[in-house]
């Protein structure tokens, strides 16, 4: 009986060695450890045994199945990190190879409009903040100077979120301003931010998308003054229409903001109904600006007799329909492919100053 169990051993021993993957083996474990397996029938025999061998042959049966268990795992263990490997090396890639000239993503034109803007500002000494897109009445309106009965702050025009239980309401941000007052909450001058993304204003029509995108520019230092307002934008603005002389003008306005406030239009010529930036005879309005008011600076606990500076905002939309010929604002988000195909860009032609921007 015990070289009987010995050869089972010597059997189970040897499929074990055979099972070539983790199902054989798995095979060869039902078979011998399983309930109806060879050693489990084996234990289950024991009971009708004289008590003389019952001791003796339960003792080697234990030790075969132990055995048999250790070889299983032991196994088991070898085939997973074969496996393992199989997989890794199957599923390797080869990162140096070349692009599929298939490619068929595009960026959207805002994204490649940011980018841009980006690009050049930041080799102007900006640096991009992000901030929420829920915001709270004080950085999206007060800090702002924009008083309680400011028509901006209308159900009409601004989305507003349910009442919280402090009774105050979250509004979606109706320009990308209140990033600016938390960086001035947060650093301290000199600084220059520029905060791009997403805005929301309660307005739809042919001109107008309830989410739009702005770009604010924002530089704070102790002598900064309308010239370098004009310089910078100057410079930003011809190098993102690529061309080198560009006319800018400035004409008076108004915002809670800035004290005092200007539009800023762009020299343009206008032959047969299809816009040229640059020369010509012609302006085009492209952005508001001005020098920060006292009370913004007061209200982000900067003492406006030390510091000053400006700030500009421009839509993104508007640049980037002017700049690549797109006519109809509505168009960015219809998500429609073929028309991305036709404006989108390519994703690894990063716009850059020294490699061109589009
Ligand atoms: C427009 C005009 C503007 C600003 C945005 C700003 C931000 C701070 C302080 C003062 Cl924190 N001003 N931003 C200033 C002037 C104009 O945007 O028409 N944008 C599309």
């Amino acid at each position: 009986m015990t070289n009987d169990l010995d050869q089972l051993r010597d059997e189970l021993l040897a499929s074990i060695d055979v099972a070539s993957d983790l199902a054989a083996l798995e095979t060869v474990r039902v078979g011998a450890l399983g309930k109806k397996g060879t050693i489990s029938q084996r234990m289950q025999g024991l009971g009708s045994l004289p008590p003389s061998d019952r001791k003796t042959f339960g003792q080697h049966l234990n030790l075969v199945k132990s055995s048999i268990a250790e070889a299983i795992n032991a196994k088991r263990i070898l085939l997973e990190s074969a496996q393992l490997d199989a997989k890794l090396s199957d599923e390797s890639i080869d990162v140096s190879l070349p692009v599929r000239p298939t490619e068929l993503g595009r960026l959207h034109p805002i994204t490649q409009t940011i980018d841009e803007a980006v690009a050049i500002l930041g080799e102007m000494g900006f640096v991009v903040a992000e901030g929420p897109e829920i915001e709270d009445d004080f950085h999206n309106f007060t800090a702002l100077n924009i008083p309680p009965e400011h028509p901006a702050r209308q159900m009409h025009d601004t989305f507003y979120l349910p009442e919280k239980e402090d009774g105050s309401r979250p509004v979606l941000r109706t320009h990308t301003s209140p990033v600016q007052i938390r960086t001035l909450e947060a650093v301290k001058p000199p600084l220059r931010v520029i905060a791009p993304g997403r805005t929301y204003r309660c307005d739809s029509d042919m001109t107008h998308t309830p989410m739009f995108h702005q770009i604010e520019g924002l530089v704070i230092d102790k002598e900064t003054h309308f010239g370098h307002l004009k310089g910078c934008l100057l410079n930003f603005l011809a190098a993102f229409f690529e061309v080198e002389e560009l006319p800018l003008r400035f004409r008076p306005s108004f915002f809670p903001f800035t004290e005092p406030s200007a539009e800023a239009d762009i020299g343009c010529s206008r032959d047969g109904g299809e816009i040229q930036i640059g020369g010509g005879e012609d302006w085009l309005e492209i952005l508001g600006c001005g020098m920060v008011h006292n009370n913004v600076l007061s209200a982000c606990g900067i003492d406006p007799d030390e510091y000053q500076g400006f700030a500009f905002g421009l839509g993104v939309e508007r640049m980037a329909m002017l700049k690549y010929g797109i006519p109809d604002l509505r168009t960015f988000f219809d998500a429609d492919l073929r028309w991305l195909k036709h404006h989108g860009f390519m994703p690894l032609e990063t716009p850059s100053l020294v490699r061109g921007l589009s």
